[in-house]
């Protein structure tokens, strides 16, 4: 839980900040042994799958090391690659971040009265050499509401894990422009593109944060991922939020296009053996 850091309340100016532009950045909000764990535990699971292939394995912790685990698994293996990536939205320290009382607060504090997770938080990896063809990386121009589909008020908090500058693939918002309402779209090989002729290239404004930051934009700011980045991997998770207070989303009877589902087959056939199972439960100390 984050503790260590002598926080600022979202207060009045942040407020203002965030209802006129769209979004805010709350600097160095969380420790930064916090964001490290996170990172480690993310990386600790594409590890495991390097060690099963027997690929080499670098130091997640620098550069360099990131670049080679991530486009080594994916370069050999892109199904398990991606695996790996949904895999880490499913970690513990991720989800206890999701709904630390500070998050709580800090939605509060911009006006969501009774903040409430919209879906599972999402993880992102950047950068050119691991661009899933048809897949949900490199984000086009959107606004998150389409997506989410929640209360009117709904909110993205985007944390960082690894310092971004401009060679890194920043986020890029376009202040004011969550004003405009939903915005009409075009279809695209990761998400619906937003098309308002209103939206130009010029407005975009790339959002240069360190570990520690974290991001809170309005479900209707619109933002893309921009495309101008090196070899470095820009590791980033978004956590959606709705406000359960809110009339219009409690008037919808809190309809969600969120479905989940799973495959009835078994995946693996003769999986698991009776000795497997005794392996599992023996005791260690026998
Ligand atoms: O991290 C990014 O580049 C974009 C993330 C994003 O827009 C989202 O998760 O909705
Ligand atoms: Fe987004």
């Amino acid at each position: 839980m984050p503790t260590s850091v002598d926080r600022p309340p979202a207060n009045g100016e942040l407020r203002r900040q965030y209802l006129e532009e769209g979004f805010c950045v709350l600097k160095g909000f969380l420790p930064l042994a916090q964001v490290q764990q996170i990172y480690d535990d993310m990386m600790s699971i594409f590890a495991h799958q390097l060690r099963r292939l027997g690929l080499p394995e670098a130091d997640w912790r620098t550069p360099s090391g990131l670049s080679a685990n991530l486009v080594t698994l994916f370069r050999t293996d892109m199904e398990t690659y991606l695996n790996c990536a949904r895999q880490t939205q499913l970690l513990p320290s991720i989800h206890t971040l999701t709904a630390c009382p500070e998050f709580v607060d800090v939605l509060k504090s911009l006006g969501l009265d009774e903040p409430i997770i919209s879906t599972k938080p999402v993880c992102h990896y950047m950068t050119g050499a691991i661009k899933v063809p048809g897949g949900y990386n490199f984000t086009p121009p959107h606004q998150d509401w389409r997506s989410m589909q929640g209360s009117l008020d709904g909110a993205v908090i985007w944390v960082p894990l690894v310092d971004i500058d401009t060679d890194s693939y920043p986020v890029e918002a376009v202040p004011g422009s969550h004003k405009l309402g939903l915005l009409d779209t075009e279809p695209h090989a990761a998400i619906p593109a937003v098309s308002d002729p209103r939206i130009r290239d010029e407005d975009y404004i790339p959002l240069l944060v360190e570990r520690g930051d974290v991001g809170v934009f309005n479900g209707f700011l619109v933002h893309r991922t921009s495309e101008r980045g090196d070899d470095r991997v820009r590791v980033a998770m978004s956590l959606r939020y709705n406000n359960a207070a809110e009339p219009s989303y409690v008037a919808h009877g809190y309809a969600t296009p969120y479905k989940y589902g799973y495959q009835l087959e078994l995946l693996f056939e003769n999986f698991p053996t009776e000795q497997q199972i005794h392996r599992i439960f023996s005791n260690p100390a026998s």
